[in-house]
């Protein structure tokens, strides 16, 4: 089986663009790959974070990841700091790794310049070395990216390629090792709705964990009245009727892809049903099914907070799990490297 590995941060409350950008898309994907899905607290201290949530947000992310449909018996979920071979792998890439190709990604040059140098950790510019050893270790095919992770999935193939030409083939053969291609080159997995979800209080941000005001988003784990109340809230505009694809009406584009989505409908389906509505039909609509399709997801968040010890097994499993690959592929990085073999 090809292998896909994916990731969600625990940086906040998991959202609508989470679930329908990620999220979802993986539980279409368990049958036919060999699935890794991890939560990838590694990379939520990037930032300045909150040291109080962050193991809190870590099994909320992973029992949400349950309760949206991700089956233990096909996919393995982990915590990446759970498998050291991540940090590890991740300084023996860093220095095969020209600091140009950092500075280059556009995520850094953002986020730094927000910031300003000196409030801005090394991580920030090193994150990329990270994402590629989650990806390499695991000898990944695909890699399911939205627009905004092609930069550093590039990255990672090159990163990968790099590698390869340094320590691979006949240099590794002679230390004593197997030879040829140390890194698979994984390719990019594009979702099949290629949903990119946008801010409930604007139409040109994306929806987002870090935005400051919790109107703009829904977290799956939102209470019935909240969604109501967010979706009641959210800026629409004053166009008669609904359409989707004008770019004088990016909240409405959104909302009507939301609706599409979590309604499991097709695109002129949803024009059919909704291109004579006015703003308030069309969200008592959207509020129903947004409730319809959470509420389900989030009795199952219960059962499995509830279950003493039952998310905490499936963790140490799966790190377990996939321990096993990763320290194989590290073995041989080492090995290819030059490094004294242990003893
Ligand atoms: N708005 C979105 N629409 C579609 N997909 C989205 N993703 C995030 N936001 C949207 C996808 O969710 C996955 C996990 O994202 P992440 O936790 O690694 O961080 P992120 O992409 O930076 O997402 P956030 O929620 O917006 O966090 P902050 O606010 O911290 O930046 C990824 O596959 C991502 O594409």
């Amino acid at each position: 089986k090809k292998r896909v590995v994916s990731g969600v941060q625990p940086t906040g409350s998991v959202h609508l663009g989470n679930y329908l950008g990620a999220i979802k898309n993986w539980i279409g994907l368990q049958d036919t790959y060999d699935t890794l899905y991890f939560i990838v607290d590694l990379h939520a201290i990037t930032l300045p974070y909150d040291v109080q949530e962050l193991s809190r947000a870590t099994r909320d992310t992973a029992a949400i990841y349950l309760a949206c449909g991700v089956d233990t018996s096909k996919a393995s979920v982990f915590v990446q700091s759970h498998v050291r071979a991540h940090v590890e792998l991740m300084w023996l890439l860093s220095s095969a790794t020209p600091i140009g190709w950092l500075y280059r990604m556009i995520q850094f040059k953002e986020k730094s310049r927000k910031a300003g140098d000196e409030n801005v950790g090394v991580a920030l510019l090193t994150y990329p070395v990270l994402m590629a050893s989650d990806i390499l270790l695991y000898q990944s095919d695909f890699v399911p990216v939205g627009e905004d992770q092609k930069q550093h999935l590039e990255l990672t193939r090159e990163l990968a390629e790099r590698v390869n030409y340094l320590y691979g083939g006949r240099k590794w053969k002679k230390l004593g090792g197997r030879g040829g291609a140390i890194f698979k080159v994984p390719e990019p997995l594009i979702p099949p709705t290629g949903a990119r979800i946008m801010s409930l209080t604007d139409g040109l941000s994306k929806m987002s964990k870090s935005a400051p005001s919790d109107q703009s988003r829904i977290n799956l784990l939102d209470p019935k009245d909240l969604i109501a109340n967010k979706i009641k809230r959210c800026k629409t505009d004053a166009f008669p009727g609904l359409e989707f694809d004008n770019p004088e009406r990016p909240e409405c584009n959104n909302l009507l892809s939301i609706y599409q989505l979590i309604a499991g409908k097709t695109k002129e389906e949803v024009v059919q049903e909704c291109h004579n509505m006015n703003w308030g039909t069309f969200k008592a609509l959207l509020t129903d099914a947004l409730i319809d399709h959470l509420h389900p997801i989030q009795v199952r968040y219960e059962e499995i907070m509830s279950e003493s010890g039952y998310l905490d097994e499936v963790l140490a499993e799966g790190a377990r799990k996939a321990s096993e690959v990763a320290d194989a592929t590290l073995h041989n990085v080492y090995q290819a490297m030059g490094f004294l073999k242990r003893r």
